[in-house]
């Protein structure tokens, strides 16, 4: 058993030198510091064994025998002493409006609450759970109230379209999902219920949709199916049976999945199990910000991605914080929103993204100069390399030169942070996420999968030991799993990330190495957008790359082969862009499409994207060797209508 002198240590760092220590024992000793850190959470039971695993099958087994259920940690240890800090703060769309604070036992309450909506409802421990909601307080207490009766939550980012949703309850088969009539964004309404009522035309497997009131846009409510949150609270409450016993769930058991774009076609199902998941968000959150309870902590992603399950939702919650919670965008109803948001609620730590820093950027200072940011006292940023010019804007407008950035390098696929600074200790180097957090063993290799050791290098990052966040299966199937992740390198799990690590051993990520694109932070896979412009009548094929964008980081170039198209080109482009929109959702919409007679294949029939490549970022001058080229003439022709 690990003294609590050492645990107490182990999250709370306060140099580089035990920095240093922590990690080294980390690597020598992984079970000891696994256990240590998982003692700091409730368990029901605690485990009989720390670790299993091979990367072969794969199999990765944490606190196999441990009893849990991870709202415990994240709410009904708080009660006794903190019940009446805030959990939530929920600032609305609308800055007219009031915005809300939920302490923790009021989200204890609630969440209770919605468990027992659930129930009533015949949701059961294992059944997957569809959500798709806008960012209100409801969101969290709709993940929240899942875990807590063991069902598994599948949130799905609002911005999907009806196709996306389908595709995602079918994978799952889900019975149940949690919507709302609409949801605000901007000076946007996007009518939820209604993209769900087209979804479910193919989803047989849903017998009830519960629908929580927001824009109080008219919806069809499907006598049977349908049914509206508040009146199910309203039952609930006459039950008269405020608490929900929380679930006992093995630590292995399934906690969520969430879908996320790879280089094939179909997004896969990521499954986060509860104890792992549980002990690692809780961890890196309160490690790499150091956080102190008390201090006000606002993360700008949605929910519906990673970064909002594991660092608005469970981690912060975990750890007793005071977590932001905004409905709307950065822009509206004016550029200077976060930094009033700052001001409002005397932000101590703000997260965000680089695509949001660079759009901000461009509005000019004088938005920020009549801010008071004084309360800040640390930054971070995840989704994308932040470039050096978003990092000293940050560092000097925001943070005034006097609050750490921390770059968090990690993934959906690895649950929470894996290479990051800590907060105070680590010392920083702009556009560089820096160092492993303790317990993260990153290795970079060739493409033949031969470690590359030293300093001063580039490679393909891949991570050789298992950290409890990491993702256990693509669900529904496990050979996705193995042959996405690790089968590229024996023995080791690959990011599908770029990597170089400079004279002093620092990290900077370079951005992906396979064929999904970072798109303002956000994964979209080529292949994924290339079937969907295939979707359009008139196009016969196209191919996809990205393409450096002053905001977005990448933007979406389409090459698309369509002959019989409509003569006015700008209108057949717009007809593509719905198709699009249509079938993926309005985040994946390309920025440029260009026509052309034929794509640039090999005589084999591939296509050679390193030439698009080339073309759509308007570097034409050098592209390479196009001999094996069948038709080299097309690409004369793709370069003079380069766009
Ligand atoms: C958390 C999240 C993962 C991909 C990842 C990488 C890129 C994320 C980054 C970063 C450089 C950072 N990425 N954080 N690149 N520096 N700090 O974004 O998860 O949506 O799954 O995307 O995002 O390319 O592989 P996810």
């Amino acid at each position: 058993m690990t003294n609590l002198r050492y645990q107490f240590k182990i999250m709370k760092i306060t140099s580089f030198d035990q920095y240093k220590q922590v990690y080294k024992h980390s690597v020598e000793q992984p079970e000891e510091f696994w256990a240590g850190i998982a003692e700091t959470f409730q368990w029901k039971k605690k485990w009989d064994k720390v670790l299993e695993w091979n990367f072969k099958e794969p199999n990765v087994k944490w606190f196999q025998g441990g009893k849990l259920n991870i709202t415990e940690s994240c709410l009904d240890r708080h009660l006794e002493k903190d019940g009446d800090r805030a959990a939530i703060i929920w600032e609305p769309n609308d800055p007219k409006d009031e915005h809300r604070v939920l302490t923790y036992k009021q989200l204890h309450e609630k969440v209770c609450q919605f468990a027992n909506v659930l129930k009533n409802n015949g949701a059961k421990k294992g059944d997957r759970i569809c959500i798709y909601m806008p960012m209100v307080p409801e969101l969290a207490i709709a993940v929240l109230a899942c875990a807590r009766i063991g069902a598994i939550h599948s949130v799905v980012f609002g911005g999907f379209s009806a196709q996306s949703i389908a595709d995602r309850i079918q994978d799952a088969s889900c019975n149940i999902v949690i919507t709302a009539d609409g949801s605000f964004r901007g000076n946007k309404e996007v009518p939820l219920k209604s993209i769900i009522d087209d979804a479910l035309v193919q989803c047989p497997t849903v017998e009830r949709t519960i629908v929580l009131t927001r824009t109080r846009t008219p919806v069809a409510m499907i006598k049977g199916r349908d049914v509206w949150w508040e009146d199910e609270i309203k039952k609930v409450e006459t039950q008269g049976n405020p608490s929900c016993p929380a679930e006992e769930m093995d630590a292995e058991d399934m906690l969520f999945i969430l879908y996320t774009s790879g280089s094939t076609g179909k997004p896969k199902g990521v499954v986060h199990t509860c104890g792992g998941y549980m002990v690692y968000t809780g961890y890196t959150f309160k490690t790499a910000f150091q956080y102190e309870p008390g201090e006000v902590y606002f993360c700008t992603a949605d929910i519906g991605w990673i970064t909002g399950h594991s660092y608005i939702a469970y981690g912060p919650l975990t750890q007793g914080a005071t977590s932001v919670m905004f409905e709307g965008i950065p822009t509206y109803p004016s550029p200077g929103r976060l930094w009033e948001i700052v001001e409002k609620f005397k932000v101590n730590i703000l997260y965000t993204a680089p695509t949001a820093i660079r759009s901000l950027m461009s509005f000019g200072d004088d938005v920020v100069k009549n801010k008071d940011l004084s309360s800040l006292t640390k930054l971070g940023s995840v989704g994308e390399p932040i470039n050096e010019e978003a990092w000293h804007w940050f560092d000097e407008k925001i943070g005034h030169g006097n609050c750490p950035i921390i770059d968090t390098w990690w993934q959906t696929e690895t649950g929470g942070f894996m290479i990051s600074p800590i907060a105070n200790v680590t010392p920083l180097k702009p556009s560089f996420a820096t160092l492993p957090l303790p317990g993260v063993q990153p290795i970079l290799v060739d493409e033949y999968g031969k470690e590359i050791e030293g300093n001063g290098v580039n490679g393909n990052l891949c991570i050789k030991f298992p950290w409890p966040g990491m993702l256990r299966t693509t669900y529904g199937d496990h050979e996705r799993c193995r042959t996405t992740y690790f089968s590229a390198y024996e023995n080791l799990y690959f990011t599908g990330d770029g990597c170089m690590r400079d004279e002093n051993g620092y990290y900077r990520i370079t951005g992906r190495v396979d064929d999904v694109l970072n798109v303002s932070g956000h994964r979209i896979g080529t292949a994924e957008v290339e079937n969907a412009i295939n979707m359009h009548s008139s196009v016969v094929e196209s191919a996809v790359v990205g393409y450096p964008h002053d905001i977005k980081g990448q933007g979406v170039y389409a090459f698309v082969v369509c002959p019989n198209k409509h003569e006015d080109d700008e209108l057949t482009r717009k007809d593509i862009v719905m198709t699009v929109a249509r079938i993926i959702g309005a985040i994946a919409k390309p920025d440029k499409i260009q026509f052309v007679s034929g794509l640039p294949k090999t005589r084999s029939g591939k296509i050679m994207r390193r030439i698009l490549r080339k073309v759509a970022e308007g570097d034409t001058s050098n592209l390479g060797d196009t001999s094996t080229l069948l038709d080299p003439a097309v690409v004369d022709e793709i370069k003079t209508g380069a766009l």
